[in-house]
């Protein structure tokens, strides 16, 4: 059976400019995931470049620095059963277009560098922790048992 564990995802501003966050937010909430930690904030350049420091020197990294620097992001931790996976399953493929109907990217993009979510890469080992404490103080990840835990997990 697989773990139960926490991964980092973010609404990213063109997300977050188009009233997406509420619904990110639902899928998950109804998929059963448990939200641990939730920040609206605002990227800076450092931040981006730490974040995003495995694409640096690609053609693409100026773009998207700038792109998720460009407005307000609402960051997340979302623990549950095999999260980082179920999370990445449905956030659909890199570039909208290619990601299925029913995945947040399929249903709601269409260009690659506007791609309304991330998502820790799963199969990256340690990419979530990573991402979480990049993110987060330890003291903003809370602790709580949801109601309906014994009626998700056998
Ligand atoms: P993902 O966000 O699915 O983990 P990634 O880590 O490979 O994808 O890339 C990070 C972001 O960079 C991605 O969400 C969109 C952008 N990106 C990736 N490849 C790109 C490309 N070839 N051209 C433009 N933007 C790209
Ligand atoms: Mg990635």
């Amino acid at each position: 059976m697989s773990e139960t564990e926490r991964t980092f995802v973010m609404v990213k501003p063109d997300g977050v400019q188009r009233g997406l966050i509420g619904e990110v937010v639902s899928r998950f909430e109804e998929r059963g995931l448990k939200m641990v930690a939730g920040k609206f904030m605002q990227i800076d350049e450092d931040l981006a470049h730490e974040h995003y420091g495995e694409h640096e020197g690609k053609p693409f990294f100026e773009g998207l620095v700038d792109f998720i620097t460009s407005g307000p992001v609402f960051a997340m931790v979302w623990e549950g059963q095999d999260a980082t996976r179920q999370v990445r399953k449905m956030m659909g493929q890199t570039d909208p277009a290619e990601s299925a109907p029913g995945t947040i990217r399929g249903d709601f993009g269409l260009d690659l560098g506007r791609n309304v979510i991330h998502g820790s890469d799963h199969e990256d080992p340690g990419a979530n922790e990573r991402e979480i404490d990049l993110f987060f103080d330890d003291e903003e990840l809370v602790d709580y048992e949801r109601i309906d835990e014994t009626w998700l997990y056998e």
